[in-house]
């Protein structure tokens, strides 16, 4: 039995923050978790160092669903994305150590490959409609079989998914949150002139993707949803807050331009209406923030019986760990819709060393023993910690908005 004999927290910056579970084992086995919570990286470092790592010592490595209940019933304190998050890293890094163990790669421990490679999108961004058509056909160019399209609003100085640099998005963008200003009415006509304008240049074999980022009510998205429909987007995603999981039956009842949601969702028991009522097509829960890979095959097994499919969340602030561990989950779930790409810079993938790749729109988490990523902690030293958070977002007249 590998027995657990050391685990640490690796934090590290290049570019951006990520946290790093690493477990040790007697036998020398090694594992590793993504911890990463976006702007709050600290409290689940501290979370695993002061409540969960002393918990895991001597424990067989071997017992993942186990070890995964110890940490949620045992808590008392359940859910939440802290706790959810720690727990995520420790069976990410467990099913690692499994599959180096078993001299598997972790898709074949979860039954093997359902498919040969997964289809992932890429960002499409640009202050203006030509900006983002621009930037749309670049990734056609490269193989992408769906791409996210966000714009500029005209009239607002700034706008959710539209970056600064060209390649690399990334909302963290300050020690002290920044403010964007958000106004309904203008994004709500422009919306529509995109996606028009992206079919003209791009055509209608590629998928049309787009992000609404938790901003509209009910009936602003039905509305949106159904001035979309003649472009025949692949999802509207976040359309209003979820914690009304019933909101979303209104939307439905105004459009048939398919939703999804969950990428801030931490456990089953946030889309479980969601899913049981049939209010959803996609579920964008994700190994990192929802309890990791045995809770997440949990949430997807519940979608699989309602035709939902899944859509994992891969922003920048989801390490390559967890990018890796969502390649491996990706490949062997039967009811896979697609996984978000948002490339890593440089600096990010020399930290991380991985074996997954992308050719044609599509990736492989690679054939490597577990999950095939792994931390460079010399490398990752180089890069001290630097508080980021995510912006605040307002309405003109100055009221908080959701972000
Ligand atoms: C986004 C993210 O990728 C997405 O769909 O909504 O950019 C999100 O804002 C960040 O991951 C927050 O940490
Ligand atoms: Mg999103």
């Amino acid at each position: 039995m590998p027995r657990i004999t050391a685990a640490r927290v690796i934090i590290t910056c290049p570019g951006r923050n990520f946290v790093t579970l690493k477990i040790e084992c007697d036998d020398g086995t090694t594992g590793v978790g993504d911890a990463t919570l976006n702007g709050r990286e600290l409290a689940v470092a501290s979370y695993l160092t002061e409540h969960v790592i002393p918990c895991l010592m001597g424990r067989d490595a071997h017992r993942i669903e186990d070890v995964w209940q110890y940490l949620y019933k045992g808590a008392y304190w359940r859910r939440g994305p802290v706790t959810m998050s720690a727990i995520a890293a420790v069976d990410t890094a467990l099913w690692d150590i499994k599959g180096k163990l078993a001299g598997l790669p972790v898709y074949q421990l979860l039954g093997g490959a359902s498919r040969e490679s997964v289809m992932v999108y890429g960002h499409a961004n640009g202050k203006s409609i030509d900006d983002t058509i621009e930037a749309a056909l670049e990734y056609q160019q490269q193989g992408y079989k769906a791409i996210r399209l966000q714009c500029g609003v005209p009239g607002m100085a700034s706008t959710y998914g539209v970056s600064k640099d060209r390649y690399f998005y990334e909302p963290a963008d300050a020690d002290l949150p920044s403010e964007n200003v958000w106004s309904t009415s203008k994004y709500l006509r422009v919306v529509p002139e995109l996606f028009k304008a992206a079919r003209e240049a791009l055509g209608w074999d590629v998928h049309l993707l787009h992000d609404i980022h938790h901003r509209l009510t009910p009936i602003e998205a039905g509305r949106l949803g159904k001035d979309l429909e003649p472009y025949r987007p692949f999802w509207l995603e976040d359309a209003t807050p979820a914690e009304n999981q019933d909101a979303f039956r209104l939307i439905r009842q105004h459009t048939t331009s398919p939703l999804a949601v969950g990428e801030i969702f931490n456990s089953i028991w946030d889309c479980k209406a969601l899913i049981e009522n049939q209010l959803i097509d996609y579920i964008r829960a994700t190994v990192v923030h929802a309890g990791g890979i045995t809770h997440l095959r949990r949430i997807a097994a519940l979608a699989d019986l309602y035709q939902i499919k899944t859509g994992c969340h891969g922003a920048t602030d989801l390490s390559p760990v967890c990018m890796a561990a969502a390649l491996h989950f990706d490949l062997s779930v039967p009811n896979f819709g697609v996984q978000e790409y948002m490339r890593h810079t440089p600096e990010t993938d020399a930290v991380f060393p991985h074996a997954y790749s992308f050719a044609d729109g599509a990736m492989h988490p690679g054939d490597a023993p577990g999950l095939g990523v792994d931390i460079d902690e010399e490398l990752a030293a180089g890069y001290e910690y630097s508080r980021a958070y995510l912006p605040v977002n307002r309405l003109e007249d100055g009221t908080m908005h959701d972000w």
